[in-house]
């Protein structure tokens, strides 16, 4: 992060029952992505705080994030401009597979690269003002930020291709029933559903939660044999865990389990 608050940091993080919410905080610009907010999610991703169970993104000023900043970004050569997209797949990543569940709460702009941080988070909420979007065409650019695959996983490739040639952009409900979010509330409500559901996800047993979040996406790119392996495998070694004997015993006697401290 930024050194010792004097220049202001794009995330501000709050933590509150082992959970992090880490909202954008550049509402006058949308919260578009420029290179110290990706320095700044690679870090906190690459390194969470460690009493930290789950994480919550969310946006300042009623917007989740208008993507890329487009008057920061800079006309690099080609070669650059790989590179920079291959940064920002390797924060994508982390946010995905870095190990902690991630819910994130949208709320008006959810577009480009923000529609990338979202689709790499693992729990979607969305309010009425949602509006998801990839106007890259419109830009004269394409995606970078992974939306290929993220976003081409929840679509598929064909309504993918549609959206972006298009420009089209999705309101609450037809991001509901598409999968670009996972529940519906009202207005001013997505922080607070989000945390909730943060909290009900960190009761987990830690390990199962692990596996979840880097089991099945990899699963969905192997052949069904070798994934009925790898699921065997996952499920072997989670059954050798505390949270296993923990959740076991809670169930027999009638109790709710008990993972962490
Ligand atoms: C920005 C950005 C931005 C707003 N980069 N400055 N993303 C886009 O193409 C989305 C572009 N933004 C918009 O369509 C609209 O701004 C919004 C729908 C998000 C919001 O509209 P509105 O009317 O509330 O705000 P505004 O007046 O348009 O914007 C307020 C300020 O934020 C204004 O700056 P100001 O100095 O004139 O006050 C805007 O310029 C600024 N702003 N969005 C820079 N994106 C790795 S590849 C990923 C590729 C992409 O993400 S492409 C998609 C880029």
């Amino acid at each position: 992060m930024p050194d010792g608050g004097q220049t202001p940091r794009v995330l501000k993080v709050d933590l509150s029952d082992r959970i992090a919410t880490v909202t954008f905080n550049r509402a006058d610009k949308r919260n578009a992505v420029n290179d110290s907010f990706i320095e700044e999610l690679d870090r906190f991703f690459s390194s969470p705080p460690k009493n930290v169970d789950a994480v919550v993104l969310a946006g300042a000023g009623g917007h989740f994030c208008a993507g890329l900043d487009l008057a920061e970004h800079e006309q690099r050569k080609s070669i650059d401009n790989v590179y920079h997209s291959r940064n920002w797949h390797r924060v994508m990543d982390q946010i995905e597979f870095g190990g902690l569940p991630v819910v994130s709460a949208l709320t008006g702009a959810v577009i480009g690269g923000g529609l990338e941080i979202a689709a790499a988070s693992h729990v979607r909420v969305a309010e009425p003002s949602v509006r998801f979007q990839l106007p890259e065409g419109l830009r004269g650019i394409f995606v970078g930020g992974g939306a290929t695959v993220r976003v081409g996983r929840i679509l598929g490739p064909d309504r993918l291709r549609e959206m972006m040639l298009t420009g089209r952009s999705y309101g609450q409900e037809e991001g509901l029933n598409l999968g670009l979010s996972h529940y519906s509330v009202g207005e001013g409500q997505a922080l607070s559903r989000a945390q909730d559901l943060a909290r009900r996800i960190a009761q987990n047993a830690e390990f199962s939660n692990y596996l979840m979040i880097q089991t099945i996406p990899r699963v969905a790119n192997m052949s069904a044999d070798d994934g009925l392996f790898a699921e065997s495998l996952a499920a072997a070694m989670s059954q050798t865990t505390e949270g296993a004997k923990e959740g076991l015993r809670a169930f027999l006697e009638k109790r709710p389990p008990r993972f962490r401290d």
